[in-house]
């Protein structure tokens, strides 16, 4: 008998078991499970299960947080209320779509719209027994919500110019073309909330997808280097197309971009896409499938913490990646060719479009419209939509753009806006044009703090400090979020702050305008109202110290990103205490 024969076998390594959402999936019957018979019930709230298959459906079940205490004290069910996320390539809608959607606001929502950072569109509060209703009206305006969330390819977002040239209109037509390729063909949508006839006998498969789907979420974005408005680096996949004028040379692929965290788990961490090979005109719908099927592939089901295609390229490596991409394209690819750095292009205010008519770009702050006692935008925007019918673009800065805009409709467009109290992005200060902030409280069950609703007096009061240093006109982007998930890229930017805890917010700094580069974590627990005295030694070491070279001179972000977390940290807390690290860094850390 050999030694080998006398040692004890080795005990196969014990197979990883795949997360719980994995079976959900799998049992679901392509995505149907229970939801149409909870639907039909009088049952107040859905299951967990079905709440995860819900998501692929464009819907999250939650509750109103605001009440909710109180609702638990005298012993009383939750607030259970649903947000429906519309699924809108490149953001573009026409007079019609929109004025449907205005409606739908009052009849089965809570009156206001939310234009996302995906240049989508959510209802919020909207109730079980009109949950069918809201997502069949939707569809009704020819938009799906299916597939708007979910394990699956999410809105394709595009750089969002109506400008009639070659490059913008081929890059919306590629956002469309995209999304369609990559929506779930289950007919258990239209089974559940369209009516449609189960259709017995004939096969269904998910030609893609397969029965369960992808791992987690995956986010696809198009720019092109003088328009980064999309932050392309913070999607799964970044799609950089390079024109030679108005010819499409091809496109740059960028794979394993994604900022959601956990605070205090290393593991988990924002990474911006790194570029991975050039794609020919031609090949650009077989290039995203063959990302997408790496990722369904090899992407980590196991653990969702860990399921995002950023986790699957740094384990296995760029060179990896791409090799996998040529086996299941069947051919080698290019390296990714030179492109100019990244710009962002100011789109608010009003711009020629390059065919004689006009555009123009609205601020909307945190995306949400709405009437307010002051401001009356919801009422002044379904005015211009059914007066004038101009196209409407949402933007991923939350803004909205007005297309297609005669010149002889410019002055009654304006006028109505000014009538409703609606201001133009000249009389807004830099500061307020590039801000951003999730929904938060009370909708996002997530949400540590609040961040859309503190938004407005946030930023005013920053805007005092930087008047204070002579800065009231510099541009800057902060960017605010209730929770590390990130919604609204905060890791990308100027500033960034991260719901901490109940009103205090972590503090990034040291990102770049473009969103090239991650910003990094100076302070971890900032109290809410302490946040713009906090900035003040940061914007008085740039006022006088920064490089004023250039077009513009440097910009915040960098400046900061020159000094190095040490002296920027010394600025805060002259001990030296508490000290961040860079956002980038904690890819290391564990
Ligand atoms: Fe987000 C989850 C809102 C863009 C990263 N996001 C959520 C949920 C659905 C909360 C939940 O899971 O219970 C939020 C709904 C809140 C509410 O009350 O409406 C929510 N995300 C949003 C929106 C509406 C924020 C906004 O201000 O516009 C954006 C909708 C986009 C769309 O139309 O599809 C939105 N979310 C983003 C972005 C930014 C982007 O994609 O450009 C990110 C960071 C990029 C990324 O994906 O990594 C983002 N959301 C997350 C994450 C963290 C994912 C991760 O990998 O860890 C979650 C939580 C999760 O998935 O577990 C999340
Ligand atoms: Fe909710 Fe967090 Fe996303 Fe804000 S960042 S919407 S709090 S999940």
């Amino acid at each position: 008998m050999s030694q080998s024969q006398d040692l004890p076998a080795k005990k196969p390594a014990p197979t990883p078991k795949l997360s719980q959402v994995e079976g959900v999936k799998q049992a679901s019957a392509l995505l149907r499970g229970s939801i149409a018979e909870t639907l039909n019930s009088d049952l107040v709230k859905f299951t967990e299960d079905e709440y995860n298959l819900l998501k692929f459906h464009g819907t999250y079940q939650g509750y109103d947080r605001d009440s909710a205490t109180e609702l638990k004290q005298q012993k009383a069910e939750k607030k259970w209320e649903f947000m429906v996320r519309a699924r809108i390539p490149a953001g573009r809608l026409t007079s019609r779509q929109y004025l449907d959607l205005d409606a739908l606001a009052d009849r089965r929502a809570n009156h206001t719209i939310r234009i996302t950072t995906r240049q989508a569109i959510q209802f919020h509060g909207v109730v079980k027994s009109d949950l069918k209703g809201t997502i069949a009206d939707i569809n009704a305006t020819m938009i799906t919500t299916l597939g708007a969330c979910g394990d699956v390819v999410r809105n394709v977002t595009a750089m969002p110019a109506p400008v009639r040239s070659p490059v913008t209109e081929r890059l919306a037509a590629d956002a469309k073309r995209i999304s369609d390729h990559l929506l779930p063909h289950t007919r258990a949508y239209h089974e559940i909330w369209l009516d449609g006839e189960q259709v017995l006998g004939e096969p269904e498969i998910e030609p893609i997808y397969g029965t369960t789907y992808l791992p987690r979420k995956f986010k696809i974005g198009l720019g092109v280097p003088e328009d980064n408005s999309v932050d392309v680096l913070t999607n799964d996949l970044g799609i950089v197309a390079l024109y030679e004028g108005d010819t499409l040379v091809g496109y740059n692929f960028a794979v394993g971009g994604g900022l959601g965290m956990t605070h205090n788990k290393p593991k988990t961490y924002p990474r911006l896409a790194s570029f991975v090979a050039f794609v020919e005109p031609d090949d650009l719908i077989k290039a995203v499938e063959a990302v997408v099927v790496v990722q369904r592939d090899h992407g980590d089901r196991t653990n969702r913490r860990h399921a995002r295609l950023k986790y699957t390229i740094d384990e296995r490596g760029l060179p990896w990646f791409k090799s996998e991409m040529e086996r299941v394209l069947g051919r080698t690819l290019e390296d990714p060719r030179p492109m100019p750095p990244f710009q962002v292009a100011d789109h608010l205010g009003w711009h020629e479009q390059g065919d004689g008519l006009w555009y123009l770009g609205l601020a909307i702050p945190s995306g949400r419209v709405q009437d307010t006692d002051t401001v009356k935008l919801r009422t002044a925007l379904r005015e211009v939509a059914t007066r004038f019918q101009p196209a409407l673009v949402l933007m991923p800065t939350q803004d909205l753009i007005l297309a297609d805009i005669r010149e002889e409709d410019r002055a009654g467009i304006e006028r109505t806006l000014r009538d409703h109290g609606v201001q133009f992005a000249e009389e807004l200060l830099p500061v307020h044009r590039w801000s951003l902030a999730c929904p938060a409280l009370p909708t996002c069950g997530l949400a540590l703090t609040e961040a859309e609703r503190i938004r407005t007096p946030m930023i005013d009061r920053i805007a005092e400090v930087m008047a204070r240093y002579g800065l009231a006109q510099e541009r800057l982007s902060i960017r605010i979020t209730g929770c590390p998930n990130g919604c609204a890229r905060p890791y990308a930017g100027d500033i960034g702050l991260v719901g901490r805890m109940p009103g205090h917010f972590a503090l990034y700094v040291g990102g770049d305008f473009e969103c090239t580069r991650l910003n990094w974590k100076l302070l971890d627990r900032v109290p809410e109202d302490d946040v713009p005295e906090t900035l003040a030694p940061l914007f008085a070491e740039f006022a006088a110290q920064r490089d004023r070279g250039g077009d513009r001179g440097e910009g915040f972000g960098d400046f900061l990103n020159r000094l190095g977390v040490e002296r920027v940290t010394a600025l805060v807390k002259p001990d030296g205490a508490d000290a961040g690290g860079n956002a980038g860094d904690l890819v290391e850390a564990d």
